[in-house]
């Protein structure tokens, strides 16, 4: 606490960036800059961007083919050591990044000073495994007389399209897997957090990859993530965002004339709690409001639904809305707060036209009263609804909404078929102190991350592989051993050792 104090007192500094620009050798943008203000005080200018145009797309890609095999050559332990020293870096500025969370994407403190944790995590995972997958070829067996070797290579350029919600680890997690695999990287940040994403590539910079090898692209999907993800000589795309945006940059990566490209997406959710009676009412409810409402439900992992057996969800249902009651929406630059704004007026035009149809359609538990420094910013009442059916919720609400429903307990199976039925895949938490109910609906529900008797957000690098199935991803899953495998090639060397008059190995000439 005394350290989050000491934290908290530093959100006002000065920044160390206000401009957000696009970072490619040899390109100015012509376009005029435009404002960034913070999400919870629009009238709070945190700084402005510039968005790259159709010449800094094509001179990006330029650098980055001039780059490529050089970087791709360099010995892995070499990469990783970059990967590791911008950790240390970033680790020594745990302050600077929070308050860059805090003032551009709304981010409470705690959440602020877990991104860059996060961040630091997946250079830090990421550089370690890269040096295991790449270190050494793997030999591989083979007839006498012969030598056969698997060697794996960066697959070319990689374009990095990261959300706004994860804007400094989502982005590092992305960026650091391509980069340290061999392949350069071309990002577009989300247009909401352009300041963040560009303070990154610097500080990635300053720690020694090549401005060539990682460069930046501010700019909307429209213009600039169409105009990269139709140019053939991209490789491939790491994208976490709606599933809508997947299915489009996957059509326009398979519309090329070029070489298939691979798509890594880790997209939307239709997350589920389920509690049966057994469950612990103190622990669900804590966890489902931390889970529903915690970032202000901004999180793909986030509970949207809680199935509550039919026995216990009358005091279900009562100490949710109590402890509803307790919940502090405002500046998330205050230590009391809990739930800061949604990210920006888009977001709540969305969620308020949600509530307007729940406000029809189902009965409201408990919308949460905001505080007066709300006035001013994109702030949305937490709130929880009874709804009747699944069939009610269409689309991922991407928000601080709870959809309440009860079952019972025959309809244990069906809701799970229903719930599989949504096509998402994402995260499920369980709450029941019965190994049976657990395991069954464990290895019935079709989820990436299954988390029991505690909260579904918040996977750790390296603990929780973090992705999902279905609509909500291609996996291979965040933070886990098989990520890096989809941004390598592999590339098989046989060599005949008995050739040359029968010597064992080649010649060694030179050097
Ligand atoms: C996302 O919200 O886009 O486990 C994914 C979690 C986070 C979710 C990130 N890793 O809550």
């Amino acid at each position: 606490e005394n350290d989050l104090r000491q934290l908290a007192e530093q959100i006002n500094q000065p920044l160390r960036y206000t401009r957000a620009t696009p970072l490619v050798p040899g390109y100015s943008p012509s376009g005029t800059a435009q404002p960034i203000t913070s999400p919870q005080d629009r009238r709070q200018k945190v700084g402005e961007w510039v968005a790259a145009d159709a010449l800094g797309v094509a001179k990006a890609i330029d650098n980055a083919q001039g780059a490529q095999s050089d970087w791709d050559q360099r010995p892995v332990a070499a990469r990783a050591a970059l990967l590791e020293h911008a950790a240390d870096l970033l680790e020594g500025r745990i302050a600077e990044y929070m308050a860059l969370c805090t003032r551009e994407a709304g981010k409470s403190l705690l959440d602020g000073i877990a991104e860059v944790r996060e961040a630091v995590d997946f250079l830090r995972y990421y550089a370690n495994h890269a040096r295991k997958l790449m270190g050494q070829p793997e030999q591989l067996p083979g007839p006498t007389g012969e030598s056969n070797q698997l060697h794996l290579h960066g697959r070319g350029i990689f374009v990095a399209i990261s959300p706004w919600n994860f804007p400094l680890a989502i982005f590092m997690g992305q960026v650091a897997a391509a980069l340290v695999t061999g392949n350069c990287v071309i990002a577009k940040p989300a247009e909401q957090t352009n300041l963040i994403a560009y303070t990154a590539v610097r500080l990635l910079h300053e720690a020694g990859i090549p401005e060539a090898v990682l460069q930046l692209l501010p700019g909307d999907g429209a213009t600039v993530g169409a105009a990269l993800t139709k140019d053939a000589r991209i490789a491939g795309v790491a994208f976490t965002g709606s599933t809508e945006t997947a299915r489009a940059i996957n059509r326009a990566l398979a519309a090329r004339d070029a070489a298939i490209a691979v798509l890594i997406a880790e997209t939307g959710g239709q997350n589920a709690l389920i509690a049966d009676s057994s469950a612990l009412p103190e622990q669900l409810v804590k966890d489902a409001i931390s889970a529903a409402f915690g970032s202000a439900g901004q999180r793909c992992s986030a509970a949207r639904i809680l199935l509550v057996q039919d026995d216990i969800a009358d005091k279900v249902v009562h100490m949710l809305a109590g402890a509803m009651d307790e919940i502090t929406v405002g500046d998330p630059a205050l230590m009391s707060t809990d739930v800061g704004p949604v990210i920006d007026q888009d977001a709540l035009n969305m969620l308020n036209a949600h509530a307007e149809r729940m406000n029809k359609e189902a009965k409201l538990i408990k919308a949460v009263t905001l505080s007066d420094s709300t006035a001013h910013g994109s702030f949305f009442a937490p709130r929880a609804y009874e709804i009747q059916s699944l069939s009610q919720l269409k689309r991922e609400v991407f928000g601080p909404v709870l959809h309440v429903l009860r079952y019972a307990a025959k309809d244990l199976d069906a809701v799970i078929d229903q719930i599989n039925g949504t096509g998402y895949g994402l995260t499920l938490g369980v709450h029941s102190r019965i190994d049976a109910t657990v395991q069954k609906i464990a290895a019935r529900a079709k989820v990436g991350n299954c988390y029991v008797n505690r909260n579904q957000i918040g996977a750790v690098v390296g603990v929780q592989p973090f992705g999902g199935e279905g609509l909500s991803g291609t996996g291979p899953k965040a933070g886990g051993p098989h990520y890096l495998a989809r941004f390598v090639t592999e590339r098989t060397l046989t060599i005949n050792t008995t050739a040359a008059g029968g010597n064992a190995s080649l010649l060694t000439i030179g050097e």
